[in-house]
């Protein structure tokens, strides 16, 4: 049955007390239960209802896919920000796995050493850097001008970091702890 004929099946028919329940009024618990048992299942999945991405405790937003918005890393943190999260800060190898394969273009992440040249900080400000994954001879700081960090996605590799100048647009991937 389609959605519309769904929507349009009265639920009592020829029965002028009401008393009498259409077939499909029957089936209403177990669609209910189904609905309940769909709607579980689809929490507890990768994909939350606003597109956030669930990774064990932590859930990640990519943006700058195709047409979408890139920016600056100052933009992509505020952006983050906005969402009740911040750029993503990464704790681990399985971490950096999960996110690097859902990359298409390479992506601001919360690290930086805006505040001193080569002390890396998540830009929450507390947070400890406890795992990093820096590419061959990076953070290399070109021309004394790279302070925030990219993880890169090429043809060839993803998901190894990059120091790059702020100012750059990029896309940019964005984490919090709650889902929705
Ligand atoms: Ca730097
Ligand atoms: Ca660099």
């Amino acid at each position: 049955m389609t959605g519309s004929a769904w929507r349009h099946t009265p639920l009592y028919v020829n029965s002028p007390d009401r008393t009498s329940p259409h077939p499909l009024r029957r089936q209403l618990p177990r669609l209910h239960r189904a609905a309940l048992t769909a709607g579980r299942i689809f929490d507890s999945s990768l994909f939350s209802p606003a597109g956030w991405l669930r990774f064990k405790n932590k859930c990640f937003l990519f943006k700058g896919k195709k047409n979408d918005i890139k920016g600056n890393w100052s933009y992509a943190r505020d952006w983050c920000k906005e969402q009740g999260g911040d750029l993503a800060i990464i704790d681990d190898q399985y971490e950096n796995g999960k996110i690097s394969r859902y990359l298409e273009h390479s992506a601001w992440i919360g690290l930086s050493d805006l505040l001193a040249e080569n002390q890396y900080a998540w830009s929450d400000g507390v947070s400890p850097v406890l795992y990093t994954h820096w590419d061959t001879n990076e953070p290399n700081n070109v021309g004394g001008t790279e302070h925030c960090v990219t993880m890169k996605h090429n043809m060839l590799m993803s998901g190894k970091w990059n120091d790059d100048a702020c100012h750059k647009n990029h896309s940019f991937v964005c984490y919090r702890k709650k889902c929705q």
